[in-house]
């Protein structure tokens, strides 16, 4: 069998739905074996974006996503979508195109190391070197991907393997079965148990981890009945719903209201499925003063201002349903505090107002409207993100996506694809900046070419926001971030897109409503106004 043909025979066997990418010459033959495949192939503008996607697919189905790039430019092009998997912990495989064996110890055309360039960006990353080992190394490749905690892999396929051919006796295949993973240990459970039971204000702090394995309902549950306030990440929003009493906002800047409110507070940190990249334990643990429990499927990064008494490394769902059973302490008296009702009133409050030009708190007020329950905001990064992270109540588990452990630009227009692509029924919206959207413009055009409906919510401030606002605060001026932008209407249509222009704050809710509707992507030209930014700090 030909190397490139048994190639696709083991993604075949992983279950790959879809493989994201932009081809080359080295990757000629391995299109061609994919061309009969019934795996799709998705043609993208930008290899960037092909990443981003395989992200996306990985971080809403937990199925590795798979990108496709060829060598050189095309392999350098897809690594930011590519970290960004390894930061937020998504499971991806990126398969990238090699010169031929024979001239890659010289210098030579369109040569670079890539093994070496994404060592740092992977959990493994290999070069397949004859056709033989593919079965293993494409196992290999799912399986660490997928597993706890999940990130990106990489293989090489150089062109004259890819053309080679093998015995059917190598071309076997392995069966991808998951590891169940392992029970929490009973002494740890027993010793978080105690110290819950000792503590006089328990706070969990919900991380990606939870929305990741879709542990969000024994976490509400848990929550609510022994009364422990939950503060999510940002990554974490939808842990538990902003229904619940117990969801009492997110955390991801300093001098967050909720540090100064509820951890101040605290004695006791329970982090559930929390990873340090997400927001530094410095932020909310400044003087080393917390007691902490980890709770998480991988042991804990060691870090000074996070050094757990005890550690349950083990299913997050598995480890709340066993401390349940084990507390008896009900902490009434952390029942009778309403922390949320402050932010609903807000958000009512300061949401419903209609001046203009319009403030975030107001569009995401009347994207909340709009969406239902298990819709899908998808947020890119600028200011835009942490008026979303702040202010937009989450009610269901993975409903929320945002880049943060990597916080990279650019992200938000291929993940709003994807969720689109992976839950049609639903709507989607992409919250962006003017910035991060011309960042990944160009793939406007394989949203339309895919008929994928979506909103892309445009923050229009002819700026980078977020750093103009962070020189202005540090320096009282800012240098270096002030462009110009295109005319969003026209751009849409250029590519077969629709474009909308807010005019007025209360047109906000039907034009979304409008939007939706499509069989396109539809840009909503909204003029922005900044100037309540440092409320941000201050919302629950
Ligand atoms: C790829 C990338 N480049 C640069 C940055 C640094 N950065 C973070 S936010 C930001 C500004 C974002 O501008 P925009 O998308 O217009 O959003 P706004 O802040 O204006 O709402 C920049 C440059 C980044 N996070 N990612
Ligand atoms: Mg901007």
């Amino acid at each position: 069998m030909k190397a490139s043909d048994l190639l696709v025979k083991c993604l075949e066997n992983e279950g790959v739905e879809y493989i994201f990418g932009v081809p080359g010459e080295e990757t000629l033959d391995f299109m061609e074996s994919l061309r009969t495949s019934k795996i799709k192939y998705i043609v993208t503008r930008h290899e960037q974006v092909a990443a981003f996607m395989a992200d996306a697919y990985g971080r809403l189905t937990g199925k590795a996503g798979v990108c496709m790039a060829t060598l050189g430019p095309g392999a350098t092009n897809l690594l930011t979508g590519v970290a960004d998997a390894y930061l937020d912990a998504s499971p991806v495989v990126a398969i990238t195109g090699q010169a031929d064996l024979k001239r890659i110890h010289k210098e030579s055309h369109q040569y670079i190391d890539i093994v070496d360039m994404c060592e740092s960006v992977t959990k493994w990353n290999g070069r397949i070197e004859s056709p033989e080992v593919i079965p293993e190394m494409v196992r290999k490749a799912f399986k660490l991907a997928e597993s706890e905690k999940p990130g990106p892999t990489h293989l090489e396929l150089p062109e004259n393997v890819a053309a080679m051919t093998t015995y059917e006796m190598y071309a076997a295949m392995i069966p991808p079965i998951r590891a169940r993973r392992s029970s929490p240990d009973r002494q740890s459970l027993r010793k978080a148990a105690d110290l819950i039971e000792s503590a006089e204000f328990p706070v969990i702090l919900a991380g990606h981890g939870v929305v990741r394995k879709g542990a969000n309902s024994q976490l509400q549950k848990f929550a609510e009945l022994f009364c422990v306030p939950v503060v999510t990440t940002f990554m974490g929003k939808g842990a538990v719903s902003a229904k619940s009493p117990s969801c009492i906002g997110s955390l991801g800047l300093s001098n967050d209201r909720q540090i100064e409110d509820v951890f101040s507070r605290a004695d006791l940190i329970i982090a559930l499925g929390y990873g340090l990249v997400e927001y530094g334990p410095k932020n909310w643990n400044p003087k080393i003063s917390k007691r902490i429990i980890h709770i998480d499927f991988t042991p804990s990064e060691v870090d000074l201002h996070y050094v757990p008494e005890v550690e349950i490394v083990s299913d997050i769902r598995e480890s709340l349903e066993l401390l349940e059973g084990m507390l008896s302490t009900n902490k009434k008296s952390q029942c009778s505090i309403d922390l949320h009702g402050n932010f609903r009133d807000e958000f009512e409050r300061i949401g419903s107002e209609k001046t203009w030009p319009i403030r975030p708190p107001q569009v995401l007020y009347g994207i909340r409207k709009v969406l239902g329950d298990s819709d899908i905001l998808v947020s890119d990064v600028g200011t835009c993100k942490f008026w979303a992270a702040k202010f937009y109540p989450v009610y269901d588990n993975n409903t929320f996506i945002l880049s943060n452990g990597f916080a990279s630009m650019g992200f938000s227009l291929p993940t709003a694809m994807v969720a689109k692509m992976v839950h049609p029924d639903r709507k989607v919206v992409a919250l962006t900046g003017d910035g991060g959207f011309l960042m990944n413009l160009q793939d406007l055009e394989t949203a339309v070419r895919m008929k994928l409906n979506m909103a892309i919510v445009l923050f229009n401030d002819n700026s980078y926001n977020l750093i103009k606002w962070k020189a202005m605060k540090k320096f009282g001026t800012s240098h270096g971030v002030d462009f110009t932008n295109p005319d969003f209407i026209k751009l849409a249509e250029s590519f077969g897109a629709v474009g909308l222009r807010l005019k007025k704050a209360g047109d906000f809710e039907p034009m979304l409503k409008e939007a939706l509707t499509k069989d396109v992507p539809v840009i909503i030209d909204v003029p922005i106004d900044y100037s309540d930014n440092d409320l941000i700090y201050k919302l629950l």
